[in-house]
């Protein structure tokens, strides 16, 4: 079977839609080109010592691992030449990146979580890549955090890369989703699913059951019943899958349906959540949305958030339409115990 490749894809997506400009398609080729760099020393494990931690924290407090490190330094190394970006933030830098003087600045702006999942590193469990592309609006000279702080609705791509058995990269462009497989021989990307949709209905979650005792009553109110199962009021039985790599679980949802939940919890108030908005929640509710999925934070959609801060963190409730759907009411109605 000839299968067509990334380049082909976004080559035939200009003319068939008319809607990527060429330093967009630059964009995307580069940070597909990135993340083979980043399957291969994932590959390499132990071989290549990029496994354990390093000395320091990042601006959320996490021991930043190896690996964490080498992925956005390779997103940056390979991003900031091309002419195409005007600056870059990372869940693993304080403050943005300036492409600096030496290279010509565009207009788009790129933001990524380098390797997301960074718990299961050292485990080899599944990891992965999330970025998401902005453009800067206004034609002010230079370019600042302000630029960034834009709604998740106005993002011109986004996608992510899975680091799993086969090492996957899914595309959106405001048009549907694509997935390509990287083929190890060639070294391509080969377009192995176009028009990815998530079910509207399912009988799978994704939580991570150790918190159920910290969380709200609406998300209590919702496992609970999933977990009574067909004796209960959903008279039907639920699976639970939680890989505890946001790329991993969303990819599944997206193969095969599922909602996923981060939800607030009560270990830490002051915070709407664990993930965050711009590296990890908006590119991945672009994606669920353009797959006919559905991404809240419980109660409004995600894409429509106005962040305040590049860091700011957010619950997230995404997948299956009539599962977001059904959160979100109970969240409406204060339903509890
Ligand atoms: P990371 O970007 O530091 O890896 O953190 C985000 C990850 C998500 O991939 C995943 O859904 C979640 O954190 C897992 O959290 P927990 O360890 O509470 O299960
Ligand atoms: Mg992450």
């Amino acid at each position: 079977m000839k299968r067509i490749s990334l380049t082909q894809f976004l080559v035939e997506q200009q003319r068939e839609h008319g809607r990527i400009p060429g330093e967009l398609r630059l964009l995307v080729e580069v940070v597909a080109r990135a993340c083979k760099r980043i399957a291969i020393a994932v590959n390499k494990g132990a071989l290549g010592d990029v496994l354990g931690s390093t000395e320091q924290s990042n601006v959320q407090g996490e021991v930043v691992k190896k690996l964490d490190l080498i992925a956005n330094e390779v997103l940056i190394e390979a991003n900031e030449w091309g002419g195409h970006l005007a600056a870059m933030a990372s869940e693993e830098m304080d403050s943005i990146h300036v492409v600096p003087n030496r290279y010509p600045q565009g207009e788009y702006l790129l933001l990524f979580d380098p390797l997301d999942g960074s718990s299961n590193i050292d485990v080899n469990v599944s990891i992965g890549t999330i970025f998401s592309v902005l453009r800067k609006v206004g034609h002010a000279r230079g370019v600042s955090e302000e630029d960034f702080l834009q709604p998740g609705r106005q993002q011109a791509a986004a996608g992510y890369c899975v680091y799993g058995p086969q090492t996957t990269l899914v595309l959106t462009l405001g048009n549907g989703v694509a997935a390509f497989t990287l083929d190890r021989e060639t070294g391509s990307w080969l377009l192995t699913q176009g028009g990815a949709a998530i079910p509207e209905d399912t009988r799978e979650f994704s939580i991570n059951m150790s918190n159920q005792r910290h969380w709200a009553p609406p998300v209590q109110r919702y496992i609970a019943e999933c977990l009574a199962g067909r004796d209960g009021p959903r008279g039907k039985d639920f699976n639970m899958r939680w890989v505890a790599s946001m790329v991993a679980d969303v990819h599944r949802i997206l193969s095969r349906g599922g909602i996923f939940m981060y939800p607030w919890d009560a270990r830490e108030p002051d915070k709407p959540g664990k993930l965050r908005l711009m590296y990890e929640a908006n590119p991945m509710a672009f994606i669920v949305e353009q797959a006919g999925g559905m991404a809240t934070d419980g109660r409004q959609r995600i894409l429509d958030i106005v962040p305040t801060r590049l860091h700011q963190r957010v619950a997230v409730v995404l997948g299956s339409r009539n599962e977001v759907q059904r959160v979100n009411g109970l969240h409406r109605d204060g339903a509890g115990g």
